[in-house]
């Protein structure tokens, strides 16, 4: 989509440090991180939220990407915590589906 910062930062209309990148998914860190590590692990394909996915093949591209830098970066040890916000309610503010893959510092629970 012309539009979406998402779609111009995974065909590289905007100059971005990517950590991962393989045909259908890139991952690169959140402008505004939350956590020590704040990566956001996104389809190259124009979805605007999960609800919006059409193809399960999707998601596992996107899991499958999460979890191979989640283990490349050894975040399994501390522990990672995965976030998909869906919707303006639950925080959603970038319509391109992402993965915010966190990690560094402890997490709460329940989520804010
Ligand atoms: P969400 O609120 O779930 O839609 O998360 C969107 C995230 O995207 C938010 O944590 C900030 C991040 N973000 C927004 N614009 C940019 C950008 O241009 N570059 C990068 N690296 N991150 C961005």
């Amino acid at each position: 989509m012309s539009d979406c910062i998402f779609c111009k930062i995974a065909g590289g209309e905007i100059p971005t440090d990517f950590v991962y990148r393989d045909e259908d998914v890139v991952v690169f860190r959140d402008v505004a991180p939350q956590a020590p590590t704040h990566l956001l692990v996104i389809p190259r394909c124009h979805v605007a939220s999960s609800a919006e996915v059409k193809d399960s093949a999707v998601w596992g591209a996107l899991m499958g990407a999460a979890v191979k830098v989640a283990l490349s970066l050894g975040l399994e040890k501390d522990g990672y915590r995965m976030v998909i916000n869906t919707g303006e309610g639950s925080g959603q503010t970038v319509p391109h589906l992402h993965i915010h893959l966190l990690s560094g510092r402890n997490f709460g629970w329940p989520p804010g």
